[in-house]
């Protein structure tokens, strides 16, 4: 690491809260799937700030989009209408099959929202005893850093020593429809899961799962809530990972994407019922639905379908991920995902997934480890067949050497 470099990393260390441990390189520009550091090197991004980004770095009609409404308007509140909800609550409805529409900032708002609202459901249209609301999740889960939500983690890093945390949320097994069965009561208001559990490493449902549990929560009147905030916006090769299930959520989440990583722009998603319980006052955010955002959100939503992001995401994911299944390296223990939700699980005896992120860098690309054993592959939407196959190179070559 260079002079600069170094202060950058010590200054950060200096001021700032030790709630993350970057990887050594301090990133000053990007364009489509690739970054640079403050030294000019190029790195293939395949983090996509967590799915964020998933248009690509500094997409130009987003950008666009966001700069000329910059110039008109950027915040009025929500205690007067501005011009760019109406187009953007029409033009997300239609793309998602929606009838109702919440737009908030981060994905845990997102979250935060839903569970209000279904609450709130549960109390004015099911008819479930005040207080008495049950939400089920799944172990492993991740669903952001609110108080509410790190109440039912399972993760100790996200959740010790910030208690004490609300009730009301049961937790299962994931993939385990045997378990939401008997874990339903009359009480129960929603079950709150992931299409694939991204942070806990990327795990896909077992084939028939969703399909199960759509069954169960239509058959006794609780709200199938998905969060697509890391999955949604064709992360996974389609619109929402529920198509891949053949199913369709009552309550869908959505951030990250929605602002190609321009700004934090999230949306609770619903049928009439759900947010139809909110009533002025009731639920708020000041920036959230304010015309920057919007206008960003659309763009992003715009250039993600007319640029075929979608189409692509399948198809390199597809070819990205029988690359990586073609590796002889003793290295791996497993190679999964779906669409561009990939992921690396290493053996244990391969040493730690951070080491091999670190060889990657000096490669030039940028991924990320989860949970110590694996590394996540997610690069932007907009990737090529070349740069696929470039990345791949590399990642064999540092898959087969040994860091242990
Ligand atoms: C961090 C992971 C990704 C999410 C799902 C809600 C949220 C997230 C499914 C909250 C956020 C992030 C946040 C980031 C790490 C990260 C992450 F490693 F934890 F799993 F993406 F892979 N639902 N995920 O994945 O959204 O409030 O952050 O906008 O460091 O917390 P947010």
């Amino acid at each position: 690491m260079s002079a600069s470099v170094i202060d950058f990393v010590a200054t950060e260390a200096r001021f700032g809260a030790h709630n993350y441990e970057p990887i050594g390189v301090v990133l000053s520009r990007g364009e489509g799937v690739w970054v640079w550091d403050t030294e000019g090197n190029r790195y293939l991004d395949c983090l996509s700030a967590y799915s964020a980004v998933s248009q690509g770095h500094c997409h130009p009609k987003i950008l666009a989009a966001m700069v000329e409404q910059a110039h008109r308007l950027t915040l009025t509140s929500r205690a007067f209408h501005n011009d760019q909800l109406a187009p953007f609550y029409e033009e997300i409805a239609a793309l998602t099959g929606s009838h109702k529409v919440l737009p908030m900032n981060s994905g845990a708002e997102a979250v935060e929202s839903a569970i209000k609202s279904v609450r709130k459901w549960g109390y004015e249209v099911k008819g479930v005893p005040d207080c008495q609301a049950e939400i089920i999740v799944c172990a492993n889960n991740f669903h952001g850093r609110t108080l509410g939500i790190v109440g039912f983690s399972t993760d100790p890093d996200t959740r010790t020593h910030f208690g004490p945390f609300a009730p009301g949320f049961k937790i299962i097994p994931f993939g385990d429809a045997t378990a939401l069965a008997e874990a339903i009561t009359p009480n129960t208001v929603a079950f709150l899961v992931e299409p694939i559990q991204g942070e806990a490493g990327v795990i896909l449902p077992p084939a028939g799962y969703f399909a199960e549990v759509r069954e169960l929560c239509t058959t006794n009147n609780v709200m199938l809530v998905l969060d697509e905030i890391q999955t949604g916006l064709g992360r996974t090769g389609k619109l929402l990972a529920e198509q891949h299930e053949g199913i369709e959520a009552d309550v869908t989440l959505l951030g990250k994407a929605l602002s190609g990583g321009f700004y934090p722009v999230s949306a609770v998603l619903s049928n009439n019922d759900v947010l139809g319980t909110l009533r002025p006052g009731q639920h708020g955010s000041t920036f959230g639905g304010n015309p920057l955002a919007c206008a960003v959100a659309r763009a992003a939503l715009r250039v993600l379908t007319e640029e075929g992001m979608i189409e692509n995401a399948a198809r390199q994911g597809a070819r990205f991920l029988e690359g990586l299944k073609d590796i002889r390296a003793n290295t791996i223990r497993e190679v999964r995902g779906r669409g561009l939700m990939l992921a690396v699980e290493l053996h244990p005896e391969a040493g730690r997934a951070r080491r091999y992120c670190e060889a990657l860098q000096s490669k030039g690309i940028l991924a990320k480890d989860t949970h110590e054993q694996t590394i996540r592959i997610a690069p932007p939407l907009v990737i090529t067949s070349d740069q696929v196959d470039w990345a791949l190179e590399r990642l064999a070559t540092t898959l087969t050497q040994d860091f242990s």
